[in-house]
């Protein structure tokens, strides 16, 4: 079942939630058709499924602008979440203000999704003035206090723990704030991802730990990453109830998420969800896939678009159409244009910042080295 041979491997775990265990099934609404599954409709409304799509479609156009700027010089890095787009949105949608999100790789945008400004999301690609983290991170690794957003190094399976550790200081301090920790399939592998997952089970901490398994690990197929049967069934040693779910299909995400959620905060603790998804884009800007995988598998998966499967759905019930569409697909590449010009128009930031945050006090030598560096004429592009 963790094979890389395209959508067959879906169809074959496909699950009505009650012949097989949900953590070797695959919980699914949406029909291939855009209709919805009726053993598993969870009535969503329909605000939350427009903006579910606009979310989703507003990543995808993100992305490829900014591919385009990496490739152009603009931007020295950028890792693309492209044909993963589910997971971030349905997880983003079911949470509240006060939860906390410890991302990996590709989870990025679920800070939009809360309210944090594009321009100021984009800065931090830059590495600017305008970046909450002053260009102190790489490129693509974001994150914002404002909206509950952990920091990520690129250190693979250490957010995972963080996140238990952050919702198990939430039960002991009482407060009702639920914690979600990403990880890749990739990430299973290191030691973290056990650590996490037993404390979790232990702890009974208010935690939903997602695995999008997007079939790689940079050249690495899941197939290689592990012998079990899905990665969902891992959590079952712990003791932490696991359900798969496809990553492709917004609702069914946005629905898995939001129960796991809501036992989180009742106090019934974690869960783990595995996403099934396929990364269609590169790794990152780094990365040539066509050197590890065949065009067919990723054609194949293509078919399973999840922009693709929630606008079937939107246009199958009628709330979307040709008009509507390119009427919201302008609206989001004026907002991205827009974006970028703001962000583009910054300034690297101020160099004295180097010398900031780690100290009250500065000790001597770094007071000497930042009087050093205030004595040399600004670097091109520099306005101090
Ligand atoms: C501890 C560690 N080992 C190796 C790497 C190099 N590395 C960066 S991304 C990556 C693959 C991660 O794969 P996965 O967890 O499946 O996430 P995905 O990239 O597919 O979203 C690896 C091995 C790293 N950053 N950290």
């Amino acid at each position: 079942m963790q094979g890389t041979s395209g959508t067959a491997d879906l169809i074959e775990g496909e699950t009505d939630g009650n012949t097989v265990a949900p953590d070797l099934g695959l919980y699914r609404v949406l029909r291939d058709d855009g209709g919805i599954r009726s053993v598993s409709d969870p009535v969503i409304s329909a605000e939350t499924k427009w903006r579910a799509y606009r979310e989703m479609k507003r990543i995808r156009l993100l992305d490829a602008r900014m591919i385009l700027l990496q490739r152009q010089g603009r931007v020295g890095f950028y890792g693309a979440c492209t044909g993963q787009e589910a997971t971030p949105t349905g997880t983003g949608l079911a949470l509240q203000e006060q939860d906390w999100v410890f991302p990996a790789l590709r989870e990025s945008s679920i800070m939009l999704l809360r309210g944090m400004p594009l321009s100021t999301y984009l800065c931090q690609i830059f590495g600017n003035a305008g970046d909450v983290l002053k260009g102190r991170q790489m490129p693509s690794h974001m994150s914002a206090k404002q909206v509950n957003q952990v920091s990520w190094s690129s250190c693979i399976g250490t957010q995972l723990p963080h996140a238990v550790g952050a919702a198990w200081a939430a039960k002991l301090r009482g407060d009702d704030a639920v914690a979600i920790g990403f990880i890749g399939d990739g990430g299973t592998s290191e030691p973290d991802f056990h650590n996490a997952m037993n404390f979790a089970g232990v702890a009974k901490v208010p935690c939903v730990m997602i695995c999008q398994n997007n079939h790689f690990a940079i050249s690495v197929p899941s197939s290689q990453q592990t012998a079990s049967e899905t990665f969902a069934v891992k959590g079952r040693a712990y003791g932490v109830p696991s359900l798969r779910v496809d990553g492709n299909d917004v609702l069914a995400v946005y629905h898995a998420v939001s129960q796991a959620v809501a036992r989180a905060r009742r106090g019934e603790g974690a869960t783990f969800i595995e996403a099934l998804t396929y990364r269609i884009g590169a790794h990152s800007s780094s990365d040539d896939p066509s050197r590890y995988r065949s065009q067919e598998e990723v054609d194949a998966w293509l078919k399973r678009d999840p922009v693709k499967a929630l606008e079937r759905h939107l246009r199958a019930e009628g709330s979307l159409d040709d008009a509507k569409d390119k009427a919201l697909e302008d609206e989001l590449n004026e907002e991205i244009l827009a974006a970028v010009k703001t962000a583009e128009a910054h300034a690297p930031p101020p160099r004295d910042s180097l010398f900031e945050d780690v100290y009250a006090e500065l000790p001597w030598h770094l007071r000497e080295q930042r009087d050093a560096l205030r004595k040399l004429p600004p670097a091109p592009g520099h306005g101090d």
